[in-house]
C-alpha cells in the first residue's frame, strides 16, 4: 500500500476525523479535497486515530471487517472489504440505552464476532486458521454511523473515517466455532417488533471466518497482527438499517441466541 499524502495531511484529515466523531457532526467526504487520495492514506489516517485514541487511555480490544457482504457494497456503492479498529469506549453492554445524542446518523448491523485465543498474522491465514485460533464466537449488532454528510462517501474516506464504526454490543449465546455450521447461520433483525431485515451469514464473503481472514490479511499490509484475545467483528450480515431515540432492536439469530438494544436522546 502506498501512502502519498504527506504528514502534514495525514495529521490535519485525521484531526477533522476526531472532531466529527468526538462531537458528533458531519462533514465532506475527505477526497472533495483530496481527490487522489488513496487507501493506503485511508489507512494512514485512520491508523493515526487510533495512535491518538490510545494516547487518550483509549484501550484497543479489536477490530472489525466492513463492506463485508454483497447487500452492504451495493448500499454503500463500494466493492472492496474495509478494517476498522474497536476500542473499550465504543462497546455497549448488552440490552443497554444507546444514546443518539453523541451519533450523526446511526444505523444498526447484525454481526458475527469472534473472540480469539491466539495470535493470527501474515498473509497466507485461511478460515480455517481463523476457526482454529477463535475461542468462541457469538452474535453481535454493531452501531455504525459515517461522520460524512448524507452517509455519502468512498472507500477512502470510509477508511480513513475507521470504517464508521461507533458503537457494538455482544451478547446472546457465545458457542464454540466448531459446534456451528458458520456459513448458515440465520438472523432476523426487528425495529420496534417488526422484521425489517434477515440473512444467512454466507452473505459475508461466503462466511464470516473468511471476513476475519482478509481482515488478518490486511492487518498484515499495514504491518499490524491480530492479538490473541482480541474481540473482532466480521460484518453486517443484511444492509444497515437507520435507527433514531426511541427504537427498540432486537437481533434474533440461530443457535446463538439474540442480542437487543434501545436507543434514546
Ligand atoms: O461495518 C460496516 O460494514 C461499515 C463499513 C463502512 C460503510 C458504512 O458506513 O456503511
Ligand atoms: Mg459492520
Amino acid at each position: 500500500m502506498t501512502v502519498t499524502l504527506p504528514r502534514e495531511d495525514i495529521v490535519r484529515l485525521c484531526e477533522r476525523i476526531e472532531g466529527a466523531q468526538t462531537r458528533a457532526y458531519s462533514i465532506p467526504k475527505l477526497t472533495d479535497e483530496f481527490p487522489d487520495m488513496t487507501i493506503a492514506d485511508g489507512y494512514a489516517v485512520q491508523s493515526e486515530l487510533r495512535r491518538r485514541f490510545i494516547a487518550q487511555g483509549h484501550r484497543l480490544v479489536g477490530w472489525k471487517a466492513g463492506l463485508t457482504s454483497k447487500a452492504k457494497m451495493e448500499q454503500m456503492g463500494v466493492s472492496v472489504p474495509s478494517i476498522g479498529f474497536l476500542t473499550d469506549r465504543m462497546a455497549r453492554p448488552e440490552n443497554s440505552v444507546i444514546s443518539t445524542s453523541d451519533l450523526v446518523h446511526p444505523r444498526v448491523e447484525c454481526e458475527v464476532a469472534f473472540v480469539t485465543s491466539q495470535e493470527l498474522s501474515g498473509p497466507d491465514v485461511t478460515a480455517a486458521d481463523v476457526i482454529a485460533a477463535t475461542d468462541y464466537v457469538l452474535p453481535a449488532i454493531e452501531v455504525i454511523d459515517s461522520r460524512f454528510t448524507g452517509f455519502k462517501f468512498d472507500l477512502e474516506s470510509v477508511i480513513a473515517d475507521n470504517g464508521s464504526s461507533a458503537r457494538f454490543v455482544g451478547g446472546g449465546r457465545a458457542r464454540r466455532p466448531a459446534d456451528l455450521d458458520l456459513r448458515t447461520l440465520g438472523v432476523v433483525l426487528e425495529l420496534n417488533g417488526e422484521m425489517v431485515a434477515m440473512g444467512a451469514s454466507a452473505a459475508v464473503l461466503g462466511n464470516p471466518a473468511e471476513a476475519v481472514a482478509m481482515l488478518v490479511h490486511t492487518l498484515h499490509e499495514l504491518g499490524e497482527k491480530l492479538p490473541a484475545g482480541s474481540f473482532v467483528m466480521s460484518g453486517g450480515i443484511t444492509e444497515a438499517i437507520a435507527v433514531r431515540a426511541g427504537d427498540q432492536v432486537i437481533a434474533r439469530y440461530q443457535d446463538l441466541g439474540s442480542v437487543s438494544i434501545r436507543f434514546a436522546e
